[in-house]
């Protein structure tokens, strides 16, 4: 057992990681490395795996014991509302292709990273996996969270027909180091850290945020959720979906005091209520995590905003440009 509680499941596996140079899938490849994985990462310009070819050409190609896919095209509420044809497409293709080139080339198992965006939208309690099934997304990001889903159900029906095994994670929302902080397609943890920091460095008198400020979000700290993630390649073998995530709420507002306080900026908030709130809750129920993994995500909310803000301020220019 390593000092991260992980067996040597991993050593020496070989590992295909979608989406390897990516926010979330950075941070898996990392800490596969440090588990003595042989990890490759697919890249968009050798192979665009919404093309079945390229797909089948990269997984033949590696034979890969396991398969993380944590490639997808997404954003926050805002670049949802810009390209919601793109979004569906590219999510929905890779989705299906990617499970089947890894049924394909003989994989011992694949892993599928979903997103509470699934969950139906008018639920308020917390978000068990067991009503997963039971409505729509919110209309939001309903182009965004079926096709997750649907990598569920054809990951249920390769395992009746095919004896297949994979499982479905579904992610809260994730922040930290490396995320997207370009504008258009930030989530709210990125765009916060970005405004206050450029504001203050610009000494600019307000910064706008968005809606109301009511909504609750749950955030879990990405290299946290990297580390569930393995956890969960290695321990959890159920068809049920598992969420992934802190179990603790924040309101925006909430959110934006902390951001402004941890920046040090001192001017003014304005809330732009004809921006849209989204989903007015999204937390869920980590009960089934818990007891799975044997694991709770050790980094709180102010700790790792510490670093992300650190992390963003340190690679500013390069972060202003990668969308
Ligand atoms: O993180 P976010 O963009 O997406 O927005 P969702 C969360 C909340 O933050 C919304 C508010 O209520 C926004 O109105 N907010 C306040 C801001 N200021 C800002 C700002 O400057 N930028 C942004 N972006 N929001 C996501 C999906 O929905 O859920 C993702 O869009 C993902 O694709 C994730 O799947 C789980 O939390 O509403």
């Amino acid at each position: 057992m390593s000092s991260d509680g992980n067996t040597d499941f991993w050593t020496r596996k070989r590992v295909i990681v979608t989406g390897g140079t990516g926010f979330l899938g950075s941070h898996i490849v990392d800490s596969l490395k440090r588990l003595r994985a042989t990890v490759l990462v697919p890249r968009s310009s050798e192979y665009n795996l919404v093309k079945m070819d390229d797909a089948l050409r990269c997984f033949q190609g590696f034979k890969p014991d396991v398969v993380i896919h944590s490639a997808a095209y997404y954003g926050g509420l805002g670049f949802n509302q810009l390209y919601p044809g793109k979004i569906f497409y590219e999510n929905l293709v890779m989705g299906a292709n990617v499970m089947e080139a890894t049924r394909l080339a003989g994989a011992e198992r694949f892993v599928g990273i979903g997103t509470a965006c699934s969950y139906p939208g008018y639920l308020e309690g917390e978000l068990k996996e067991q009503d997963l099934w039971d409505g729509p997304p919110h209309e939001s990001v309903i182009n965004y969270g079926l096709t997750k889903k649907m990598m569920a159900i054809q990951g249920w029906a390769y395992k009746k027909q095919y004896g297949f095994k994979s499982i479905h994670l579904i992610l809260t929302n994730l922040y930290g180091p490396r995320d997207t902080f370009h504008i258009e397609r930030a989530h709210v943890v990125s765009a916060l850290i970005k405004k206050f920091v450029d504001a203050k460095l610009r000494n600019e008198p307000e910064v706008e945020v968005w809606g109301t400020g009511k909504p609750v979000r749950e955030f879990l700290y990405v290299e946290d959720c990297a580390e569930a993630i393995l956890l969960a390649a290695e321990h959890y073998e159920d068809t049920m979906p598992l969420n992934l995530g802190c179990g603790q709420g924040t309101s925006i507002r909430e959110l934006v005091e902390l951001v402004q306080e941890l920046t040090g900026y001192q001017g003014n908030i304005v809330w732009n209520t004809s921006k849209p709130d989204g989903q007015l809750k999204k937390i869920l129920d980590v009960t089934r995590m818990k007891q799975a993994l044997r694991w709770t995500p050790p980094t709180e909310l102010p700790v790792g905003l510490k670093q992300t803000i650190g992390w963003y301020s340190a690679n500013k220019n390069e972060a202003d440009l990668r969308r």
